[in-house]
């Protein structure tokens, strides 16, 4: 008999290119040997150059997904992607309040190009109604700042932009550098239980991509789902990324999307 894997969720917008959203994290949920149950919450329409338009589903639809998934399906693991409104956030807020298996918050707004990605308020949506429910939180240095009303521009900004995301419920929080001042590119800040590490990617790959905090947050989920503990996940997560980056390939005239096809135990 064929033992079955562990069931990870997400909740994330359609990318219909393939190198985003809720696409590239069924794609990496797999190559992580999970099993992936996915929510749309919203509709882009986008090639590999930009998203054009994008159509946000109703929240009771996205409520009544969840309810089907979730009363049904034994889910060992959840992350979240682009919400599209303060509606859905509170949706899922509920959702996660009530639920017994992490979840993995990518707190998603703007695309790196193109049309938003939400309506509304969501800063305010997120710290009300998800962040006290996250076990870990993982933006980028500009929606730190947001979230912790401060400018994140070095890693010292970094790791207090964490500590006040902590006290806004978060369980451990992710700030990913990105371009931060004095660290390489890669090196990101986690938070948690009040200790701070920074990761340094394994790689350094230079050029632009596509997708790559979509991964990178499914990624870890798919650890988390396997029983991986919040750092080894993490740097697990990290690990591959570098080598899914290195090994990335044109799927059209636009930036490149990770390579979710990268196998886990290869050296970048
Ligand atoms: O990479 C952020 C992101 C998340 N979700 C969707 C996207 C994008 C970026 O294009 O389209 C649906």
């Amino acid at each position: 008999m064929t033992a079955a894997p562990p069931i990870v969720l997400t909740v994330a917008g359609s990318d219909p290119s393939g190198g985003a959203g809720l696409q590239a994290d069924l794609k990496t949920i797999h190559q992580h040997g999970a099993y992936g149950a996915a929510v749309p919450t919203l509709i882009t329409v986008q090639d590999s150059l930009e998203v054009g338009r994008v159509e946000l589903l109703p929240a009771d639809l996205v409520r009544a997904q969840l309810s089907a998934v979730l009363s049904d399906l034994e889910t060992a693991a959840a992350k979240t992607g682009a919400l599209g409104s303060p509606a859905v956030a509170r949706v899922l807020g509920s959702i996660m309040k009530e639920s017994r298996f992490g979840w993995v918050v990518d707190p998603v707004w703007l695309p790196s190009r193109g049309a938003p990605l939400s309506r509304g308020d969501m800063v305010a949506a997120y710290k009300d109604a998800v962040i006290p429910y996250a076990d870990l939180l993982t933006p980028n240095a500009n929606e730190a700042g947001l979230l912790a009303e401060m400018p994140v521009r070095t890693l010292d900004d970094a790791q207090k932009a964490a500590e006040r995301i902590a006290s806004l419920g978060a369980a451990a929080v992710l700030i990913k550098g990105g371009h931060l001042e004095g660290a390489d590119r890669g090196t990101d800040l986690l938070l948690r239980d009040g200790e701070v590490s920074v990761l340094k990617a394994a790689k350094i790959v230079p050029g632009r991509f596509h997708g790559t905090g979509c991964a990178l947050s499914a990624a870890i989920a798919s650890r988390l789902a396997f029983g991986e503990d919040l750092f080894a996940a993490v740097d697990g997560a990290k690990a591959w990324l570098a080598g899914a980056l290195a090994h990335a390939f044109a799927v059209g005239k636009g930036a490149k999307p990770v390579n979710h096809l990268w196998p886990l135990d290869d050296k970048p």
